[in-house]
């Protein structure tokens, strides 16, 4: 049984974490780096340790710091939330040896599914369908012209260390091949410390599709259906929603019995999930496992009514799952969009610094999954997210004009955010539509610069100064006449011209 959680990790998801485990009767504990003293994950925990300076290596990316602490502390397990430590199977080594249970997958399938190469193998040989590509590391340039001649262009080269973006090229024409080979090998070396690149055929509209998995210690898969990602900023996930509007009810089923296999042929705990590419004729490919817990599980939290975060620790105290497929169905419609601090009239710069006023939305259908307040100090060592704002509704409509409702009601000032840009990716008739695919945003670029900001902003202005003029108004009310020495009369009268004096 867990009695006390070290929650290896900051910012939204360390909170969100944190309330699952209250709710359970969980103690908590908090680690934080010189830059997070006040934040909000320690304030909420039972207890909370310094664990170094500002930079993620000095602290929460510090293995033997957080062991150290969870011992200390008599944390008996560590919840690594998303990034940081969540997907590094040496941590899970680790904390074995140290006899803390990792809430989360074993090292094997984290291994497997952490090097693409193995993971589309491993897929391959369970009869999952991925992308036409190389089976093995590109190791000269013949190899990589073999399989392009086969497939034709254009082709991907993708990091075997990688996902999220890095290390990948599109190439769509023979003269580029070196090229491309070189600085995807080099990107790859430079953020991963293994140069291993594999080609796929590129897929020209492919919709993201991700499907929720939840497994526990005695061979119990489930799927919790699928979440729609296909909104992103150079790789960057901004907004999700499910159920997707682009997969049939057929399909569905067909995908969801695909992910649980996926999940099985790597003996899966704990909650993870299958990523698919499914191009335009509605093809799927498994393009990779996230074997953690996701930013966006808020969506699917709402639609299926299962709280992720208390599954992960159950199936990680060794319960068996209760759930039954049959049983889970997915009710009306969850859209999240991620608000970060950035300038999105400045290319989405990074915009830290000191939250001065902070309204959340709330109200029927409304979940926001933050961690700033007011007077808090945005620091620039981290993720520029801030939250997450979760809303759903009985259809996919009336959950994107509750989206609109809520953005609208966002007030956040002192930092620049990325509010008014979702506002307008709301208003995108491919969006609206139900009918997009990863491109989105690209497609739309006109639509969402800031044409009709300068009214925005002129508004807003308006509104601000005269609420000021309605604020010193009523300030001036309130204080004595002040009698000025020189003539008995208010100071107004000094003035060129004739007015009346204000006397109040
Ligand atoms: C692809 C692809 C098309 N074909 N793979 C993988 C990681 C994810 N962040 C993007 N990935 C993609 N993999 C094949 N075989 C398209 C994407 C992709 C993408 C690629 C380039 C530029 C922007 C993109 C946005 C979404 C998905």
């Amino acid at each position: 049984m867990i009695k006390k959680v070290l929650v290896a990790n900051r910012g939204e998801i360390a909170v969100r974490i944190m309330r699952s485990c209250r709710e359970m009767g969980i103690r908590t504990v908090a680690v934080f780096s010189d830059a997070d003293r006040t934040s909000l994950h320690v304030r909420y925990a039972d207890e909370a340790y310094h664990i170094g300076p500002s930079p993620s290596s000095d602290s929460y990316l510090s293995i033997e710091k957080i062991i150290r602490v969870a011992k200390q502390s008599g944390a008996d397990s560590i919840h690594p939330g998303y990034g940081f430590l969540s997907e590094n199977p040496e941590f899970v080594k680790r904390c074995g040896r140290a006899g803390i249970i990792f809430i989360g997958p074993t090292a094997h399938a984290m291994s497997i599914m952490g090097d693409k190469i193995t993971a589309r193998d491993t897929m391959i040989n369970a009869g999952i369908p991925v992308v036409p590509g190389t089976k093995e590391a590109i190791h000269n340039e013949k190899t990589a012209l073999k399989f392009i001649q086969e497939t034709g262009f254009p082709v991907i080269i993708k990091a075997a260390a990688g996902g999220g973006g890095k290390g990948m090229r599109i190439v769509t024409e023979r003269s580029n091949v070196t090229a491309k080979l070189r600085a995807a090998r080099s990107e790859a070396l430079n953020a991963f410390g293994d140069d291993s690149v594999y080609i796929e055929k590129y897929l020209e509209f492919p919709h993201h599709i991700e499907f929720q998995i939840l497994a526990d210690k005695y061979g119990n898969v489930l799927h919790l259906y699928e979440r729609e990602c296909s909104v992103q900023r150079r790789h960057q996930k901004i907004i999700e929603e499910t159920p997707s509007p682009f997969i049939t009810p057929e399909l569905r089923e067909r995908m969801g019995q695909i992910a649980v296999n996926a999940a099985r042929s790597v003996r899966y705990e704990g909650a993870g999930t299958i990523e698919f590419l499914v191009d335009k004729d509605r093809n799927y490919y498994f393009l990779e496992m996230n074997t953690r817990l996701q930013v966006e599980h808020p969506i699917t939290e709402r639609v299926v009514g299962i709280d992720l975060v208390k599954e992960q620790i159950k199936i990680a105290s060794g319960e068996k799952l209760t759930i039954k497929q049959k049983n889970i169905r997915q009710t009306g419609h969850a859209v999240e969009c991620r608000i970060y601090a950035e300038d999105p009239e400045r290319n989405f710069l990074p915009s830290p610094g000191l939250i001065k006023h902070i309204t959340n939305p709330t109200g029927l259908g409304i979940r926001c999954d933050g961690y700033v307040y007011e007077g808090y100090e945005i620091p620039i060592h981290y993720d520029p997210m801030i939250s997450k704002l979760i809303v759903w509704a009985e259809n996919r409509n009336e959950a994107i004009k509750r989206m609109k409702r809520a953005l609208y009601e966002y007030k956040i000032t002192g930092i620049k955010t990325s509010i008014t840009f979702l506002s307008r990716v709301m208003d995108i008739p491919e969006f609206i539509e139900g009918n997009y695919n990863t491109h989105i945003l690209d497609n739309n670029r006109d639509l969402l610069k800031s044409r009709d900001q300068r009214c925005d902003i002129l508004c807003e202005d308006i509104a601000i100064i005269a609420a000021y003029i309605d604020y010193t108004d009523k300030l001036n009310k309130l204080k004595p006449f002040r009698q000025d020495r020189s003539n008995g009369n208010s100071h107004w009268k000094g003035y060129g011209r004739k007015r009346n004096s204000v006397r109040i």
